[in-house]
């Protein structure tokens, strides 16, 4: 692509109605634009990385077993009425009415939808578990909608459902997310700790939130610092692995503050280990066993004529607060260079030809080179501006890219100036250079 002709209007400096460096660098480089409060556009550059995330999401469902469905943002308030919800959702549920006056919502969460969706479709405990997911727009109606799409009123959510036929085969279920939220995180490269959290209006008594570090976090947290020290490699699907890792992170103390108790942190936690600090909720999961079965009555026949009502969790991943986080946790805002990890980054290299009106040979040089990358599905950015060499990096260090090659003098023959965002350059061949990238995305 060339820069020229791409769709991101580059800002010269930090929008000053953006505090934190997310949403600085976001308004910065066009990636999104503010349709209103809370609501945003997502451009080019913005949409590329959200669709990368969300794609890695939903490969991670799928390895559980989880299916793919889609349910409609709008919803019939009948639904709501009927779980108890429509009123104690109270402001932040966007309500409308249709032209046959029916009284209708913005979805704000599925828990109703995909559970008449089971009731009416699914009768047996034969036919359990059952585990289905949708990546979908949410709208809720927040007071205060801040810090661009990290907290905002449209919002980009993957959220999931299992339905089982006793607690212990929930637990079951409810760990196979665990599981698959260590891993999403992971190929994001993000390094997210499961906290023990409170359920708030979705309801049930068991849940956690999944954190990340960031100063500009809203979530207090207070942990025990060892659990940052483990290592999620674990991948087997049997219960009784799953029940050990996560019984791996459940040995150290770690919660966030609706559920955190003084004497019991001193309790547990020496007082070298203690740590206090914030961060960004990227994904939370919830046990809530019969909350809307039973009011929605959506049961299973058991073996020997009984039926019960299934048992219930739900498990969400803010895609869109994700672009947001992952800026916060890879951007370095003193040097303005943001290292996007390559499974999500706009694009995969940036090409700075050197060019001037006389001489177009490194624009040519750089087409040809692209040429190559095309073939090897490496997805460059081409500067072709005639722009002076400093203001190129500056952008594309912005972008980020997470490899460069520039084109200048240095790249002389078959060996080219390239390098790692914010790293040394190194001369390298074209061959050498797709190599390292290749090797580099199959890891992931
Ligand atoms: N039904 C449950 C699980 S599917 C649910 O709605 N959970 S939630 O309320 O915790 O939301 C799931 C995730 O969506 C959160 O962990 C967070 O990452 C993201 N999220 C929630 N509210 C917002 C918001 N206002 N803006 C951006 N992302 C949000």
């Amino acid at each position: 692509m060339l820069l020229s002709k791409s769709f991101i209007p580059i800002l010269r400096n930090n929008p000053s109605e953006a505090k934190i460096k997310s949403h600085q660098l976001m308004l910065r480089v066009g990636m999104i634009k503010q349709a209103s409060a809370g609501i945003y556009s997502w451009l080019p550059l913005g949409f590329k990385v959200m669709k990368k995330i969300e794609d890695i999401v939903r490969q991670e469902q799928n390895k559980i077993g989880a299916q793919e469905i889609l349910m409609p943002t709008i919803q019939s308030s009948e639904i709501w009425k009927e779980s108890g919800r429509y009123e104690d959702y109270g402001e932040e549920m966007l309500r409308i009415k249709d032209r046959q006056n029916r009284e209708m919502l913005y979805g704000p969460t599925n828990e109703e939808q995909v559970t008449e969706i089971f009731r009416s479709s699914l009768k047996s405990y034969k036919s359990l578990p059952q585990l289905l997911y949708h990546i979908q727009w949410k709208f809720r109606d927040e007071i205060r909608p801040r810090f661009g799409i990290m907290r905002g009123r449209e919002f980009y959510m993957k959220d999931a459902y299992s339905f089982d036929v006793s607690d212990e085969e929930a637990f079951y279920s409810y760990n196979k997310f665990f599981l698959s939220y260590l891993r999403t995180f992971k190929r994001l490269s993000l390094t997210a700790i499961p906290m023990a959290a409170d359920t708030g209006p979705i309801g049930g008594n068991l849940s956690h939130e999944f954190i990340i570090l960031a100063d500009t976090g809203e979530s207090k947290i207070f942990t025990d610092k060892r659990i940052f020290d483990l290592n999620s490699n674990d991948t087997e699907l049997e219960k009784k692995s799953l029940q050990q890792m996560r019984k791996k992170y459940e040995q150290y103390y770690s919660v966030t503050d609706e559920k955190f108790k003084k004497e019991e942190f001193e309790k547990v936690v020496s007082e070298e280990n203690r740590l206090i600090t914030k961060g960004i909720e990227v994904g939370h999961i919830f046990y809530f066993g019969d909350k809307y079965s039973k009011a929605m009555g959506a049961s299973v026949d058991l073996p020997g004529g009984k039926k019960d009502f299934v048992k219930m969790g739900s498990y969400g991943i803010g895609v869109s607060r994700l672009v947001g986080a992952i800026i916060e946790a890879k951007y370095d805002d003193k040097n303005e260079i943001m290292k996007w990890p390559l499974s999500v980054a706009p694009y995969d290299i940036a090409l700075l030809p050197m060019i001037n009106k006389n001489d177009t040979s490194a624009l040519d040089k750089a087409i040809n080179i692209n040429k190559e990358l095309i073939k090897n599905n490496i997805d460059s950015l081409i500067d072709d501006t005639e722009e002076n060499f400093s203001s190129k990096l500056k952008k594309m260090n912005l972008i980020g890219a997470p490899y460069q090659i520039i084109i200048g003098k240095k790249s002389d023959g078959d060996l080219l100036e390239f390098k790692e965002i914010g790293k040394e350059t190194q001369n390298l061949s074209l061959t050498k250079i797709i190599e390292t990238i290749k090797k580099q995305k199959n890891s992931n």
